[in-house]
């Protein structure tokens, strides 16, 4: 793909890949240096000071791009279906850790279980129930975001090369909208998701699950907007250098004023 715009691309592409690798090392360093102290502090810390430390990284949980802040209930039911993965996962950790702790302190105790009995449960029983589980809310889920008989609001998107466009299907005669638009609070909405060149994702992690844009093809995607606010977007499917200076917005406004702003009744 020739062109001006491309070789920006191309240098600003390379210009992060070298201030990444920059970074990475320094943190690395970082880390080596500045470990032996964080270590102490851990250590004499105490048990509620070690709970306030592990809080600490849960502060990520947040944020404009957090699929674990969900602002509609589509991404709510997501976030449920995360949580119980973790709790899931957590729980098959916790079993294993426990065999080793046992294999550890008393060895030759689990060799005197019959193998038959190993492969029924751990191999049959605990897999089959935990899959059982997260399949049926994972089809839940799925089936609960399809949004049946709801007759949502339509907006036309397509993706390109690195920019998204934004059109109310309603509303043929309100001039595009780029990298951004606006959906009414508390009603449904799908996205007829598109591209124009190569294939991009539609991920708007606060309001619904990632979707692929592909060219000659439209995808649906629905979701739904709890609170009026602007909602971050990103292109979740890497698509050529300019691929992380795509991002959009979804800005949910109030019924009253998604009419002034169309113009019309939705
Ligand atoms: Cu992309």
């Amino acid at each position: 793909m020739p062109g001006k715009g491309h070789d920006r691309f191309r240098r600003l592409g390379g210009d992060l890949c070298q201030d990444g690798i920059v970074l990475v090392l320094r943190v690395a360093g970082g880390i080596v240096h500045r470990l032996s102290p964080l270590w102490r502090l851990v250590r004499t810390a105490g048990r509620s000071g070690r709970f306030l430390l592990a809080t600490f990284p849960l502060t990520a949980c947040g944020g404009p791009l957090s699929s674990l802040a969900p602002g509609g209930r589509v991404a709510g039911d997501i976030a449920f279906l995360w949580w119980a993965m973790l709790a899931a996962s957590g729980l098959a950790f916790a079993i294993v850790m426990g065999f080793f702790l046992v294999a550890l302190l008393r060895p030759g105790r689990l060799g005197q279980i019959p193998v038959g009995r190993w492969l029924l449960w751990g191999g049959f029983v605990l897999p089959l129930a935990v899959l059982t589980l997260l399949v049926s809310i994972g089809f839940w889920v799925g089936e609960r975001a399809i949004m049946r008989g709801a007759e949502p609001l339509v907006i036309e998107a397509e993706a390109r090369q690195w920019s998204w466009t934004f059109r109310y299907a309603d509303h043929p005669d309100l001039p595009p909208e780029e990298n951004g638009i606006a959906i009414p609070v508390g009603q449904p909405v799908e996205f007829r998701l598109t591209s124009a060149d190569v294939i991009h994702s539609f991920w708007v992690p606060r309001l619904a699950g990632k979707l692929d844009a592909i060219p000659g093809h439209v995808n649906r995607l629905r979701l739904i907007a709890d609170d009026a606010g602007e909602f971050g977007g990103v292109c979740a499917e890497y698509c050529g250098p300019g691929h992380a200076i795509m991002p959009f917005f979804i800005r949910a406004v109030p019924v009253a004023e998604f009419e002034r702003l169309t113009g019309g009744s939705e």
